[in-house]
C-alpha cells in the first residue's frame, strides 16, 4: 500500500558538530526517501519551546532546550512511503546506549555520560506532529 507522507528530521547539534549530517542524509536517501527541503540554522528558544511544547515541565525539558541551542542544527523535510514511522525505525530508540545496531543512534550514537538528549536526530512521531513541526521549521512551506 502506498501512503506518501512528509516528516521533519532534525540533525541535532551533536550530529552537525561531529560531521554526521552527510552520513545521516545518506541513510535517508539509501532507504529511498526523498529530500524535499533542507536548512542549516541556529535554533532559538522560541522555536524550540514551540517544537518541544509536549515536553514542557518534564525533568529533561530545560537541558534539552539548552542543548538544542548549543550549535547549528540541520532541519530536513523528507518525503516517502510511510516515512514518519520509517524514519523513526531508521533512527532507533531514544537512548543511544540501547538503540539497536543498524540504526542511526545505535551505530553512531555515543555514550557521553548518559546525556540522552545527545542522540543525533529528531523525527516527527505522528502525522499531526509532522504537520505541526514542518510548519514551525519551514514556515514558508
Ligand atoms: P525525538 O523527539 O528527538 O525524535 O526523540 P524521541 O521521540 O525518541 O524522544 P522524546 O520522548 O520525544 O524526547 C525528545 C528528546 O528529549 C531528550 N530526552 N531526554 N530522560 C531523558 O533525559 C530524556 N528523554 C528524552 C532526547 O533528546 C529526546 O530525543
Ligand atoms: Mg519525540
Amino acid at each position: 500500500m502506498t501512503d506518501i507522507e512528509e516528516t521533519l528530521v532534525i540533525v541535532k547539534p551533536d550530529g552537525v558538530a561531529r560531521g554526521l549530517t552527510g552520513e545521516i542524509l545518506r541513510r535517508i536517501e539509501a532507504k529511498g526517501y526523498q529530500l524535499v527541503d533542507i536548512r542549516l540554522l541556529q535554533a532559538d528558544r522560541e522555536l524550540l519551546a514551540a517544537h518541544y511544547e509536549e515536553h514542557e515541565g518534564k525533568p529533561f525539558y530545560e537541558p534539552l532546550v539548552e542543548f538544542m541551542q548549543s550549535g547549528p542544527v540541520v532541519a530536513m523535510r523528507v518525503a516517502g512511503n510511510r516515512v514518519i514511522e520509517g524514519f523513526r525505525a531508521l533512527a532507533g530508540t531514544t537512548d543511544p546506549t540501547s538503540a539497536a545496531p543498524g540504526t542511526i543512534r545505535g551505530d553512531l550514537g555515543r555514550d557521553w555520560g548518559l546525556k540522552v538528549q545527545q542522540n543525533l536526530v529528531h523525527g516527527s512521531d505522528s502525522p499531526e506532529s509532522a504537520a505541526r513541526e514542518l510548519g514551525l521549521w519551514f514556515p514558508r512551506g
